[in-house]
């Protein structure tokens, strides 16, 4: 295996990763620009073990997309829509909890709930949202509302994003999603998502949200027109972030689905497998100081999720049972996972498959 590691020039960071040395932005560079794929995953699957071993996690968990109407638009969104455009959508309340009603005999550990910015919507909805769900699940853990979400709440009732932080938790909320991050480089979001707040906003409301002690998520959508240093800054800029705060769960590379998209129509292409298991082995690599790295696969599949548990990957996160966002932009897969079918992809690739609730919590290891 050292051959492989000798034959691209990455023994200097292989010596780095043996001995615990964080990697510097060139190191990061390099690794993403080498072709020795191998030998990237090889370094990222050592820091897997090293902090897990042959666990790999997952969840049983259900999506709820609350609404498709967002004024933001983004360009690489096909999920999104105008308010009174044909196929737009808000759930009402009651829809809502007849959703988490119907999950009720699954044994749910975590709803996982993302929308749009919905001009018609208010804190109330949303307060009232929680305290629904609480009472119909008791004991799940309310995943709920980007920094997207938060800021855009905070702006339209002209509060702090620390009170509305504060008065979602005090209806149920435990823990953030990490959607909305995209690319932070302000060249990327002029191009892609001119309307979205800026990389900084984004992570003031995760120390924010960090200080009041709602764990966090991080992402970064890849594969449309950021550059390798625009991901490698991205990673540093959560780095640096979390070794402040210490409040990052997981961190999940969102692979880009371009159909139905406005970029798609100037060429951008869906993601080789190759750039998926690169960007998932670079980030366990660069992010030292995350616990978790997360296979997303609605976006790049459960075959290649489950090869990418020798690439650094420790967590392939859930049964979903509804996806909007990624098959809007024409994900090839399906919706929903079995709690059966994640546990065989996991022990057919030689691993240990660990139920956890959302906070990584143990539900059972006995699989
Ligand atoms: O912010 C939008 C992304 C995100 C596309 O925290 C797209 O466990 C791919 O927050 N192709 C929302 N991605 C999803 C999200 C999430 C997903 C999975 C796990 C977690 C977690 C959070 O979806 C958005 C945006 O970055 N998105 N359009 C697209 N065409
Ligand atoms: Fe709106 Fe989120 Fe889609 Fe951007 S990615 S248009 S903020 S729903």
């Amino acid at each position: 295996m050292d051959r492989i590691l000798l034959d691209d020039g990455l023994k200097d960071i292989a010596a780095k990763v043996r001995s615990g040395q964080q990697l510097d932005r060139d190191d990061a560079i390099r690794l993403f620009e080498t072709k020795n794929l191998l030998g990237v995953g090889y370094l990222a699957d050592i820091v897997k073990k090293h902090k897990h071993q042959d666990n790999v996690y997952f969840v049983v968990n259900r999506h709820i997309t609350y609404t498709n109407i967002c004024v933001n638009r983004c360009k690489f969104c096909a999920f999104s829509k105008t308010k009174g455009e044909k196929g737009s959508y808000v759930l009402s309340l009651d829809e809502i909890e007849e959703k988490a009603r119907a999950a009720k005999g699954l044994k749910v550990s975590e709803l996982h709930i993302v929308g749009g910015l919905n001009p018609d919507l208010d804190l109330n909805y949303y307060t009232e949202m929680m305290y629904r769900l609480r009472k119909v699940l008791p004991g799940t853990v309310i995943k709920a509302l980007t920094a997207v979400e938060i800021a855009y709440l905070a702006d339209k009732h002209g509060l702090t994003v620390d009170k509305v932080l504060r008065r979602l938790q005090a209806a149920g909320l435990e823990y953030l999603p990490g959607g909305g991050a995209e690319v932070f480089s302000p060249r990327v979001r002029r191009l892609v998502c001119p309307d979205k707040i800026s990389g900084e906003r984004w992570l003031e409301v995760h120390a924010a949200a960090h200080r009041l002690g709602i764990r966090t998520n991080a992402t970064m959508l890849y594969g449309h027109v950021e550059t390798t240093e625009e991901r490698v800054d991205h990673l540093l800029k959560l780095r640096e972030l979390q070794d402040r705060t210490e409040g990052f769960l997981s961190f999940i590379p969102l692979a880009f689905q371009p159909k139905n998209t406005e970029l798609a129509g100037s060429g951008a292409r869906e993601t080789t497998g190759y750039d998926d298991l690169k960007m998932l082995a670079v980030a366990r690599l660069v992010l030292d100081n995350f616990d978790h790295i997360k296979a997303y696969w609605i976006n790049i599949g459960p075959k290649l999720a489950q090869i990418s548990l020798d690439f650094g990957v420790d967590d392939i996160h859930g049964t979903v049972m509804e996806e909007k966002i990624s098959h809007a932009a024409g994900a090839g897969t399906k919706q929903v996972i079995t709690k059966e079918e994640l546990v065989r992809l996991i022990k057919a690739a030689g691993k240990v498959p660990v139920e956890r609730d959302a906070l990584y919590n143990v539900v059972t290891e006995a699989l």
